[in-house]
């Protein structure tokens, strides 16, 4: 597939795909949308284990194209409100596990698409933020939900209100970021994390994925029934990848889930 926005590429399992819109820090316009959507329902994400996001220079994503938005009507404001957050759902419901590699600025939607993956690499010299309150306007791709859910409401209001980036480190501490990394090696070091996930069970993984993007939206009593109802499932005769797991671990061997 040919794209002017997005590149593709394969390492082995592993699906990498690059913002390139490098010129406007990868700001995100209908056109990159567009093309998101395409790939995110193409071949090439249907056959990787996992999918590794980043950005082409010095910025992972400054955000929402601030020039494309200053044109905006109300309805336009609406669907491309309503697009981004189709797209970045997308991202959030892929069966498949998502890496975020945040080479640089994630500022606005930029760190909205990294909140929607399931876990962010970040070099030490990126910074993250939600400036929006800066320019009159309030997250538009959940990111006043995604936020709080991941570190408390406290945490998130503060970076909210104030607009103000923060250090890669400061992102770190708060629990935004899981991993650091030195700026040159971000990439690799997101994708050798994709691959050493990627050598655990494939259906557990789903599973893992589906129990805490779900659970997130249930009270515990009812996420922990969810989870023992999904648990108890995976004891039923046929369910090869359990049977697989114990077997290699009693007998002191890797398992073979292939
Ligand atoms: N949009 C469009 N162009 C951008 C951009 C952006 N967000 N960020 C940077 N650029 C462009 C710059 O205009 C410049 O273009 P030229 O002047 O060369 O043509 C080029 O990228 C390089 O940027 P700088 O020259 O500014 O580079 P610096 O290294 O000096 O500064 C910076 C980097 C990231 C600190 C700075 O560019 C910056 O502050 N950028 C804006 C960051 C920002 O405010 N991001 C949040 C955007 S607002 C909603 C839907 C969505 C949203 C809200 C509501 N609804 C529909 C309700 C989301 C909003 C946002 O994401």
């Amino acid at each position: 597939m040919e794209f002017n926005y997005l590149k593709f590429e394969k390492r082995g399992r592993i699906g990498i795909l690059t913002l390139d819109r490098p010129k406007a820090l990868n700001a995100l316009n209908e056109g990159v949308f567009k093309e998101l959507t395409c790939f995110l329902e193409s071949e090439d994400v249907k056959s990787t284990r996992a999918l590794v996001i980043t950005g082409e220079g010095k910025a992972f994503i400054a955000g929402a194209d601030i020039k494309a938005m200053q044109e905006y009507s109300p309805q336009a404001a609406y669907d491309f409100s309503e697009t981004g957050k189709m797209v970045f759902d997308k991202i959030a419901n892929l069966e498949v596990p998502v890496i975020a590699a945040i080479n640089g600025f994630a500022l606005g939607g930029g760190l909205e698409l990294a909140l929607a993956c399931d876990i962010r690499v970040a070099s030490e010299k990126a910074r993250l933020g939600l400036p929006e309150v800066n320019l009159g306007l309030i997250p538009g791709f959940n990111g006043t939900q995604r936020l709080p859910r991941l570190v408390g409401a406290g945490n998130a209001m503060y970076l909210m209100m104030l607009g103000e980036g923060i250090t890669a480190t400061e992102a770190y501490q708060l629990g935004i970021v899981q991993k650091l990394t030195p700026p040159e090696s971000t990439l690799d070091e997101a994708v050798a994390l994709a691959e050493k996930i990627v050598t655990k069970g494939p259906n557990a993984l789903r599973l893992i994925k589906e129990m805490v993007r779900e659970g997130l939206e249930l009270n515990s009593k009812e996420a922990g029934k969810m989870e023992s109802k999904e648990f108890g499932r995976l004891f039923k005769e046929d369910h090869l990848e359990r049977e697989e797991g114990i077997n290699a671990f009693l007998e002191k061997r890797h398992p073979n889930w292939e």
